[in-house]
């Protein structure tokens, strides 16, 4: 018997079918059939539980068997965690937590020399740091499509961008610039991953130095960087990466756009008021003073011709050694245009084929829907309602859009289905709006709890969504969850959208840091590694290691930058097992995992030390730290690995100077 489209059945031919299943009220299961279920006992389960009939059917399409695999990835951001956590669906399992700017032990991410450079990458104005606000993961995309190679996240704190490699779901690179003090429009790729966006969120002075702020019309500033990514190496390159210098707007979410829009870069604004606080010193506070205007700007950035301009002699300025073209060359070259949003805007999403843009405002219960074929027009045109204070044309909102359609009290994001819907998230009703994008037309609501801020739909912002699944990522939980105290975990919603009417399936407490954004991929989209291959990679370079030690090489050597320990791990011994070095010893500790079977993973630690990394099969790890206290220190293996685990272990024997 299938389940597989007991949606589509609705709750009284779900009835039938459980009770098929079961016997239940219906005639008597034929003899000879086997079952493990009693008769009667689902109906009864559903009595003892007060389980309705859509509960079941909730369940049915969430529950996974043992050995079942989830249909989707879900890379959701995790906030001010700094991680990123992966979530199966429909099961809504989590599969793996990667950490990104927080260090975390169990990965041995920050407890080893290679992962230490990974997070000293991400060092701002020289200070190291670990933690981050990631907000918007943004997969790969070939052709606009989900290509399942590689994910980058931001950091609005810090205004970094970082690069997680979805081969063996790792950290490879953190990218910062001086440039810009916060980020919020991260990251956004374009359609073949040419660049990863990074949009300032907070304007300040262009590369970090002071500026009274009542200069803050004159010398803050925001600014676009757009970051080269090279899919041959896997990384951002920084060289060939540039910035566009902005007005002191603060600069919110972005999108690029994508086939008939291609090469155009959007980007939400607010404030344009320019306010920037001083309650205590006679200012209207920065919300109020913030949310005066009826219209903010979007900003509408030509990528082509700006790419071009930035390769030009002389137009552009290196501040903190980026590249950036300034905003009186863009406005001589063309290349930012805006357009008014209604107040305060925060979601920007391009449809699925490159037509329309979604915007929807907090302040305003509409989603504007933008046509850029009329926004071109107008540019080619020339037609502007003049220029903002700045110098930059301004379209006319009307010859803009192409209508407005009613969703409710504070409208923030969009994503998109296989069937032409649109599906807005509503903040302040705490409802999900399902629209047509074709006539404008609100088709129905379904309520979250509570204060919804992103969702995402099954390759929901790609050139072709697959419909099927939708998170809400809630902002409050409030009576959802068993009672953990006044820090409350986050609930993301699983609600299924194939059918008329968005169903509810499944809540999930997720008990990290506040996931803002997230993206949903097909599952069979991925190709991840099972081992490192050979053994002794150096996970952050995809390399051998020339440290890598192989069985029956094992040795301790003394050098004149301190000792060497060319250690092997395999079930159920390291070898070296004794380390014998004096007080004062800087140790090099080179620990290669020498096994190629699946999930052979080692642990190491020594006590005392602070010293521990994670060592899958196949790879190859770095430690160095100095011996600065005497004493018998044991050290062992942290993961239960084998039958002969709890002998696993050595000594680090540290003499006295
Ligand atoms: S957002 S606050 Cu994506 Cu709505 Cu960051
Ligand atoms: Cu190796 Cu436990």
């Amino acid at each position: 018997m299938s389940f597989t489209r007991i949606d589509a059945l609705g709750a009284s031919g779900l009835a039938v079918l459980l009770a098929a299943a079961v016997g239940v009220g219906c005639s008597p299961r034929p003899t000879g059939q086997v079952s493990s279920t009693p008769a009667g006992s689902i109906a009864n389960l559903m009595k003892e539980r007060g389980l309705s009939e859509a509960d079941v059917s909730a369940a049915l399409q969430t529950y996974m068997p043992t050995g079942k695999k989830d249909e989707y990835y879900t890379f959701a951001s995790g906030g001010h965690g700094g991680n990123m956590i992966v979530i199966g669906v429909p099961s809504m399992r989590i599969l793996k937590d990667v950490r990104v700017f927080t260090p975390e032990p169990w990965q041995g991410y920050g407890y080893g020399d290679q992962s230490n450079q990974i997070l000293k990458q991400g060092s701002r104005f020289g200070k190291e740091m670990t933690w981050g606000d990631m907000h918007h993961p943004a997969l790969s995309e070939t052709g606009g499509d989900y290509d399942g190679e590689f994910v980058f996240v931001n950091d609005k704190a810090n205004a970094r961008i970082a690069v997680v490699d979805l081969h063996d779901f790792v950290t490879k690179q953190i990218v910062t610039s001086e440039l810009i003090q916060s980020d919020h429009g991260a990251t956004f790729v374009t359609p073949n991953t040419e660049y990863v966006i990074e949009a300032s969120q907070y304007p300040a002075p262009l590369g970090g130095g002071y500026a009274p702020i009542e200069d803050y019309k004159d010398k803050y500033r925001g600014a676009v960087i757009f970051w080269k990514f090279d899919r041959e190496k896997g990384r951002i390159d920084p060289d060939r990466s540039f910035a566009m210098e902005l007005p002191p707007y603060m600069q919110d979410l972005a999108d690029a756009g994508k086939l008939g829009s291609e090469g155009w870069i959007f980007i939400n604004s607010f404030n344009t008021e320019m306010s920037y606080g001083g309650t205590l010193e006679g200012n209207p506070p920065l919300e109020s003073g913030a949310s005066q205007n009826d219209m903010d700007y979007m900003h509408i950035i030509d990528l082509k011709s700006a790419e071009k301009v930035a390769a030009e002699e002389g137009k552009t300025k290196k501040i903190a050694g980026m590249k950036v073209i300034p905003l009186d060359i863009a406005n001589e070259e063309g290349l930012l245009h805006f357009v008014g949003e209604p107040k305060s805007p925060h979601g920007i999403c391009v449809t699925p084929d490159g037509k329309d843009l979604v915007v929807s405002g907090k302040l305003d219960t509409h989603a504007t829907v933008y046509s850029f074929e009329k926004i071109k027009g107008l540019i080619d045109a020339k037609k502007y309602d003049g220029k903002d204070a700045y110098g930059v044309p301004i379209l006319p909102f009307k010859d803009s859009i192409r209508g407005q359609v009613e969703l409710g009290l504070g409208p923030l994001h969009t994503q998109f289905d296989n069937k032409g819907n649109a599906y807005t998230s509503v903040f302040i009703e705490s409802t999900v709006a399902k629209w047509s994008l074709k006539d404008l037309k609100l088709l129905g609501k379904q309520k979250v709890h509570y204060n919804v801020g992103h969702i995402v739909t099954a390759e929901g912002d790609t050139v072709s969504p697959d419909g099927r699944y939708l998170i809400s990522i809630n902002k409050w939980a409030i009576d959802r969850f068993a009672k953990v105290g006044p820090l409350l975990p986050q609930n993301l919603q699983l609600i299924g959208i194939d059918g008329e009417q968005m169903q509810l399936l499944y809540d999930m407490p997720l008990p990290l840091g506040e996931p803002h954004y997230a993206q949903m991929i097909k599952a069979d989209k991925l190709d991840p590694i099972d081992i490192y291959k050979p053994a002794g990679i150096d996970v952050f370079t995809g390399e051998k290691s020339e440290f890598a030690v192989k069985a029956k090489e094992e040795r301790i050597e003394r050098k004149p930058d301190g000792v060497h320990v060319y250690m092997t791990a395999v079930r159920s011994h390291f070898t070296p097992d004794i380390v014998r070095v004096k007080k004062g010893d800087t140790v090099h500790l080179h620990i290669t995992n020498v096994e190629q079977a699946i999930d052979a993973t080692h642990g190491f630690t020594i006590g005392s030390y602070n010293v521990h990394a994670s060592l899958e099969p196949g790879k190859h790890v770095d430690i160095t730290f100095v011996a600065d206290r005497e004493g018998i220190f044991p050290f062992y293996c942290t993961e239960f690995c084998s039958a002969l685990h709890l002998e696993m272990a050595g000594y680090f024997l540290v003499e006295p100077g």
